[in-house]
């Protein structure tokens, strides 16, 4: 498994990352790493949306985040000297499934704001139109704007617009006013995009699964932010902090990944409560669905 970069990211690569807010890295992630998330992808149990918040019960997750490229990726892309993550998680569309990925951007459903706030989309599989590959639309992390997420079961839209936000657009009906980019890739290929980013996928209509880890990471000005409740099952955590808190390196749920820490020093996992989400159809990672998937 490569534990460090596989070739440099070149200063192209960085600024089409800046500019379009996504960026498609080839090859960052070698095929004993797929095999080995592929492999334990297999047991977890959830839904498409609702596997999440794997690395603290799944060891394959644990090295990807503590021990892989993925934090100095996204130091080098956002120009920060420290990456925390938020969150993972690991959207499997099953074969010939309706999965779709309504278009959205991840930033209202992450416990952070900042400039240096991205994404990170792993892929295990061939990916191209045919099982669902993510469409982006360049530019949207200049927009300034924030849109309501709509629910990824695809049941028509929540009924609350929080504060600050609107009605997520419909850019199907007009797609041809947006700049909108599709990554056909292979395992291996990562996907990084500013936490602002919309994007959305298609279903899987072919015959084998369509896997892929994505992470929530924050650089060194992210802070912490206290989002409305029922969006995902991320926003169910309690981490103990408090709107424009310092996310501090060690915390035990969104730790510093980047510089790497010793395997000694990475956190235990924690017990947290969970909340049912009301709105969604989230199926959390929780221990009894670890029972009954017979992981411990
Ligand atoms: O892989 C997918 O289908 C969706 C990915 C996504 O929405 C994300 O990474 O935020």
């Amino acid at each position: 498994m490569n534990r460090g970069l596989r070739r440099p990211i070149s200063s192209e690569e960085i600024e089409t990352f800046r500019r379009d807010g996504v960026v498609c890295l080839r090859d960052m992630f070698d095929q004993e790493w797929c095999d080995s998330l592929r492999e334990s992808a297999n047991t977890i149990p959830g839904n498409y949306s609702g596997r999440s918040f794997l690395w603290p019960f799944f060891e394959p997750f644990r090295e990807l985040a503590f021990d892989s490229p993925a934090g100095e990726i996204a130091a080098t892309l956002m120009g920060s000297e420290t990456i925390g993550l938020m969150l993972d998680l690991c959207f499997i569309k099953d074969p010939n499934s309706k999965s779709l990925t309504p278009w959205h951007h991840d930033q209202p459903y992450y416990q952070m704001q900042g400039n240096q706030v991205c994404g990170m989309w792993i892929g295990l599989d061939h990916c191209d139109a045919a099982n669902g590959a993510v469409e982006w639309i360049k530019g949207s992390h200049m927009w300034n704007r924030m849109f309501e997420p709509d629910p990824f079961d695809g049941s028509g839209q929540f009924e609350v617009v929080h504060d600050g936000r609107e009605r997520v657009l419909n850019i199907d009906a007009e797609r041809d006013k947006y700049d909108i980019v599709m990554f056909e890739t292979e395992p291996g290929d990562c996907i990084v995009d500013y936490a602002t980013v919309l994007h959305s996928a298609g279903d899987n209509t072919t015959d084998t699964p369509r896997r892929a880890v994505t992470y929530a990471l924050f650089g060194g000005d992210a802070r912490f932010q206290e989002i409305p409740p029922s969006r995902g099952v991320e926003d169910t955590r309690d981490l103990g902090l408090a709107t424009g808190d310092v996310i501090p390196a060690d915390h035990e749920l969104a730790p510093q990944i980047w510089p790497k820490q010793p395997r000694g020093s990475w956190p235990e996992p924690k017990t947290w409560s969970y909340t049912d989400g009301t709105e969604g159809d989230f199926v959390a990672i929780q221990p009894d669905a670890l029972e009954q998937a017979g992981a411990d």
